[in-house]
């Protein structure tokens, strides 16, 4: 059986030094490769000690921590499927994934064993432990008792590493599969795209980077851990983003990732200049339209170009802008802002038209893609995987847009009824789902508009029953009461009635434009 177990391939970059720091936090704390290496096989002896069933699921609820890194390491390396959740996920939402998943373990905040060990116990899950983001918790004094020494478990290319739980634009949302392969081959591509060095650079170490985001996403968990891993980079780790201190990190790394609203709040900083960034290699922008403004603002003020890629939950890195160090890659060397780059090496990326014919360049459809990284379906739904795929094999991203002369991609839109704030996925028909509950409401529509920070955030507009008084605050209070905070809309309107077309489908485009001025 050939070896594809994603951790060994990580941990085979480890650098051979293994005394030297390979994750440093933001509060100092220093941690060697070594300690990647011991703490992930305890954690992973203790997963194995438990006697789950082969391809068990360990969905997890914690704070970023370099733990919950290690966390998801020792995941892959047991051989069991990571499943990681927003921390910002409140109880309703966490019922329905664990219930979908059906995990065997799951890991909360201590904050939180109360509320979900008893949704957990209740769906069927055998063994709940806590993690906090200060080293406590019930999972480290368990793995705490274990060996130090691990053999990674062998996985073929085509078992499952993750399920990334994602929505389309109906119904509840759905797990997407990814593999080992799927994600190792994604990460090699990478290191070699965007020119990843081990050794050398201004910080005489070759790559550092400035680990900023979320480690619930493919954006935070994959690509920049990966990236990072992969390349025996160390990591300047953020609990929390935090423009100041970000930009205060810049004259000791080499990389930074970002979702456009980091970028569009460094901006606003003072300290950002030539100077604070003048040893960084690249920025790396993606999970939501990054505005030219920003683009062009963040090259006047850094005199660096942003690289802007392109992604889904289910497929990982799909394009990107070029890096121009390795000609074998860059057919042409400009990152050009407003593009999401070129299909990376191994991707299949064509433009298809509404009857299922290619466009011609230049001209918009539908984004279907093809390739190594593009995730093996839906988790316990196989009519929905099968409606997303093509006869030959291609995913329908449900993204629109167009591929030029050059090859360049460039997204316009979203046939998908998906609001992105902040890097964040909403979707209204989720969010209209509940306000339709609520008393004294006949109907609502959830629209996504122009926001200077988050780039666009959601507005509902709500047409009360008759005789009632709704009161858009309250609507946005119940709301808050039952959802992720970033999903409630940022304004609430009780109208008299919806714009409609003559079949009587709600127009959201001409509600998108009436309130598109209101940020
Ligand atoms: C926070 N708030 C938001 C968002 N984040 N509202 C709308 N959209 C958001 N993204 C609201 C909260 O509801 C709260 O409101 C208030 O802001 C403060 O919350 P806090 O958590 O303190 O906010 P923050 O720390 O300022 O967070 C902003 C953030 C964060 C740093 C931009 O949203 C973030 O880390 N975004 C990155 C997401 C990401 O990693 N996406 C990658 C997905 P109130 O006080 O009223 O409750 S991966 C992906 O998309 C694909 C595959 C790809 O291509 O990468
Ligand atoms: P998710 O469901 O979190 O995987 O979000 C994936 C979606 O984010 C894609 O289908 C795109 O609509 C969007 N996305 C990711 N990167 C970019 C980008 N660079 N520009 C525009 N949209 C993006």
């Amino acid at each position: 059986m050939t070896h594809s177990n994603l951790f060994s391939a990580l941990r085979a970059a480890f650098p051979a030094d293994l005394s030297s720091i390979a994750v440093e936090t933001d509060e100092g704390l220093l941690y060697s490769w070594q300690d990647l290496d011991r703490a992930t096989a305890m954690m992973a002896n203790l997963l194995q000690s438990l006697d789950l069933p082969e391809g068990s699921r360990v969905a997890v609820q914690v704070e970023k921590s370099v733990e919950a890194m290690m966390l998801y390491l020792a995941t892959l390396r047991a051989g069991y499927v990571f499943l990681p959740l927003n921390t910002a996920y409140q109880s309703a939402e966490i019922e329905y994934f664990i219930g979908n998943a059906e995990p065997a373990v799951v890991v909360c905040s201590p904050a939180n064993f109360g509320w979900v060990s008893k949704i957990a116990f209740k769906a069927g899950t055998q063994h709940v432990f806590t993690l906090g983001d200060d080293r406590t918790g019930s999972l480290l004094e368990r793995a705490a008792h274990h060996s130090d020494q691990h053999k990674p478990v062998p996985c073929q290319a085509d078992d499952l590493a993750a399920i990334l739980y994602t929505s389309g634009t109906t119904g509840r949302s759905k797990g997407a599969m990814l593999t080992h392969g799927n994600m190792l081959s994604n990460a090699v591509t990478l290191k070699d795209y965007w020119g990843w060095t081990a050794t050398g650079g201004p910080t005489g170490q070759g790559d550092v980077l400035i680990h900023a985001l979320p480690i619930f996403h493919v954006h935070g968990l994959f690509v920049a851990i990966h990236g990072a891993l992969i390349n025996g980079s160390k990591m300047i780790w953020m609990a929390k983003f935090e423009p100041k201190r970000a930009i205060a990190h810049m004259s000791r790394a080499t990389v930074f990732m970002g979702v456009p609203t980091l970028y569009v709040r460094m901006l606003a900083e003072p300290t950002l200049n030539k100077e604070a960034v003048k040893n960084m290699r690249l920025f790396i922008a993606g999970s939501a339209p990054l505005l030219i403004e920003t683009f062009t603002e963040w090259q006047q003020r850094t005199g660096h170009t942003i690289l802007e890629r392109y992604g889904m939950s289910e497929t990982a890195m799909l394009t990107s802008n070029p890096y121009a160090a390795d000609k074998r890659y860059a057919k042409q060397s400009e990152r050009r802002g407003g593009t999401v780059g070129f299909p990376l090496p191994g991707v299949s990326l064509r433009v298809r038209g509404d009857d299922g014919q290619d466009m011609p360049l230049g001209e918009i459809g539908g984004i279907q893609v093809k390739g190594p990284n593009v995730f093996k379906g839906y988790w316990r739904m196989p009519e929905k995987t099968a409606e997303e795929f093509t006869a030959d094999g291609f995913f329908k991203t449900g993204d629109v847009g167009k591929v030029d002369e050059r090859g360049y991609v460039t997204i316009v839109g979203r046939s998908k009824d998906l609001i992105i704030s902040g890097g964040y996925n909403v979707y209204p028909a989720e969010i209209e789902g509940y306000i339709n509950e609520m008393p004294g409401v006949t109907e609502s529509a959830v629209i996504g508009v122009p926001h200077p920070d988050f780039g666009e955030v959601g507005v509902a507009v709500v047409i009360a029953k008759p005789g009632a008084n709704l009161k858009p605050e309250a609507i946005l209070a119940d709301l808050k009461a039952k959802l992720a905070n970033f999903k409630i809309p940022k304004r609430c309107f009780v109208v008299a009635e919806l714009p409609r077309n003559t079949m009587g489908k709600v127009q959201k485009n001409l509600l998108r434009e009436q309130y598109k001025n209101l940020f």
